[in-house]
């Protein structure tokens, strides 16, 4: 009798402890995050220095994580890809298996995990800043962050590094013939091809080591956006030529590992999500306000800045239509689709 007792009571301790935590202890229903074990830490990777428009792209990010959140997600930005000792690409690896809990990264480096991603950067798909809104804005892009689920990633907000512009040492490039032997470094494999397709020697290598081969010469160029990186990494003092050639997009993205995000109080993912919204509605802002006085600032610094002709311009896109064609399946044709769509309503 006394062990049924004992038992009976052992039960009901476990149920009140159950309803207790369940909310249905009859007193004030706390918010989940009160009883949440919040890690002291979380680590946000980047490719680039705290500078560029995407460094404080992420510092603001981490800053209002911390505030929406009141104090209680604590998210430190190691720049210069450092976490993975340089190695820009291996920052997604990271993330998706959780040994880093965030990223604010270009879709460049994402595409080789996610080769869906690289439907932002697929050669002159956007004519204008105004075609690249409305492709963000569009149901296409919300699609393409569900591509990130199936890899253990979450995608909180998408940013800009921007339309990438091609430089270099030994001449201002104003047709494909100029780029005939070029030395160019670049990130990924479509790249490669497009730099090949052009003419031009391709050769990938990671951005920490760009601006000392620049120097060295063991490189002729590189291309990269004006705003977002060619300004504030002074790629200037080792480059004399650039051209506006707006060949190819390069889209930000706030990624979480899946894990950790979902792990968290809904209303901790609502503020962490807002806070990457606004973070990078800043960042987009900020970075288009510096573009144009940005080019003022390259000229001034002695490097060559040329603009083409629609004409001009018709050259390069002929020579990379039949990259944009090999990447289009391998993107999937219904994202290209949904992005061309975009782009078309917005002429
Ligand atoms: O490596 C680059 O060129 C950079 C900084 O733009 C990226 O990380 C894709």
């Amino acid at each position: 009798m006394k062990k049924t007792g004992l038992r009976l009571l052992a039960l009901l301790v476990v149920i009140s402890f159950v309803m207790v935590q369940a909310g249905c202890g009859g007193g004030e229903k706390k918010p989940a995050a009160a009883d949440f074990k919040f890690k002291d830490e979380y680590k946000l990777t980047m490719n680039v220095t705290p500078q560029t428009m995407w460094g404080q792209g992420a510092t603001k990010f981490a800053e209002l994580a911390k505030e929406y959140t009141k104090g209680k997600v604590n998210i430190k930005v190691y720049p210069n890809a450092m976490l993975t000792g340089g190695d820009q690409m291996r920052q997604v690896e990271m993330v998706q298996n959780g040994s880093i809990d965030f990223m604010v990264n270009s879709t460049i480096n994402i595409a080789p995990t996610v080769p869906e991603f690289d439907v932002w950067g697929l050669p002159f798909l956007f004519p204008s800043y105004k075609a690249v809104d409305a492709a963000m804005a569009s149901p296409a892009a919300n699609d393409l962050f569900k591509t990130l689920e199936k890899r253990n990633m979450i995608g909180l907000a998408w940013g800009e590094n921007g339309f990438r512009e091609v430089t270099n040492n030994k001449k201002p490039i104003k047709s494909p013939d100029d780029m005939k032997g070029l030395k160019m470094r670049v990130v990924t494999p479509m790249y490669i091809d497009i730099m090949r397709a052009l003419g031009a020697n391709a050769v990938s290598m990671n951005w920490g080591e760009v601006f000392t081969s620049l120097q060295q010469g063991v490189i002729d160029g590189q291309e990269n956006p004006i705003a977002g990186i060619i300004i504030p990494n002074r790629v200037y003092e080792v480059q004399k030529h650039l051209t506006n050639w707006h060949y190819s997009y390069d889209a930000l993205a706030v990624v979480a590992n899946k894990k950790t995000f979902d792990s968290f109080p809904p209303e901790i993912r609502d503020q962490l999500k807002k806070a990457a919204v606004d973070a990078m509605k800043w960042e987009v802002a900020e970075s288009r306000k510096a573009l144009d006085q940005g080019i003022v600032l390259l000229k001034e610094k002695g490097m060559t800045v040329t603009d083409l002709t629609p004409d001009e311009l018709a050259k390069f896109r002929e020579l990379t239509k039949p990259v944009y064609d090999k990447y289009a399946p391998k993107v999937g044709p219904q994202v290209v689709k949904s992005f061309e769509d975009a782009v078309a309503k917005a002429k």
